[in-house]
C-alpha cells in the first residue's frame, strides 16, 4: 500500500479547515496512519522545501510554514500520492478546480491550505522528516477493495 504525507498549512489550521481535510481523506477511503499538530522549525522547513531553495519565494515560504502550527498526517491507500494530489488541486487556488481542497478553500498561492507529496520518493522522505517510526500506527481496519 502506498503512503503519502499531507500537511494542513498554518492558514488551514488558523481557518479551522483541519477537520474538513481529514474528512475528505477518510471519506475517499484512505487510512490514517499518523497525525499530529506541531510547530515546524526553521531547519525542518528548509529541509522539507529544499527543492525550492533558489526560488524567489523560498524565504516567504519558510517564514509562513514556521509562523503558526501545522497539522501533519500520513495517509495510506491505493495510489495515495497521485490521488491525494488530485484531491488537493493545482498549486494556485485561483486555478484549482472547484471540488478540490485548494479550489474550495483557498485564494492565494502562498497560502494554499495544504501540502501533499509529489512522488513516492518525496513521500518517503517527507514522512521520515516529520514522523518517527513509533508515531506511525499499524492497525487493521474493516476495509477492503469494496468496504471503504
Ligand atoms: P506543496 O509542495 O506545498 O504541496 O505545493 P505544490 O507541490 O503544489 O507546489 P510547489 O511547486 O512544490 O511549491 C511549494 C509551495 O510554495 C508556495 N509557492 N509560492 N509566491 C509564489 O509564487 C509561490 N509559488 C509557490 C506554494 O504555497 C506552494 O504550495
Ligand atoms: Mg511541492
Amino acid at each position: 500500500m502506498e503512503r503519502t504525507f499531507i500537511m494542513v498549512k498554518p492558514d488551514g489550521v488558523q481557518r479551522n479547515i483541519v477537520g474538513d481535510v481529514v474528512t475528505r481523506f477518510e471519506k475517499k477511503g484512505f487510512q490514517l496512519v499518523g497525525a499530529k499538530l506541531m510547530n515546524v522549525s526553521e531547519d525542518l522547513a528548509k529541509e522539507h522545501y529544499k527543492e525550492h531553495k533558489e526560488k524567489p519565494f523560498f524565504g516567504e515560504l519558510v517564514d509562513f510554514i514556521t509562523s503558526s502550527p501545522v497539522f501533519a498526517m500520513v495517509w495510506e491507500g491505493e495510489n495515495a500520492v497521485t490521488v491525494a494530489r488530485k484531491m488537493l488541486g493545482k498549486t494556485n487556488p485561483a486555478e484549482a478546480e472547484v471540488g478540490t481542497i485548494r479550489g474550495d478553500y483557498g485564494l492565494q498561492v502562498a497560502k494554499n491550505v495544504v501540502h501533499g507529496s509529489d512522488s513516492n520518493e518525496s513521500a518517503t522522505r517527507e514522512i521520515s522528516l516529520f514522523f518517527n517510526e513509533s508515531e506511525l500506527v499499524n492497525y487493521t481496519k474493516l476495509i477492503n477493495d469494496w468496504v471503504y
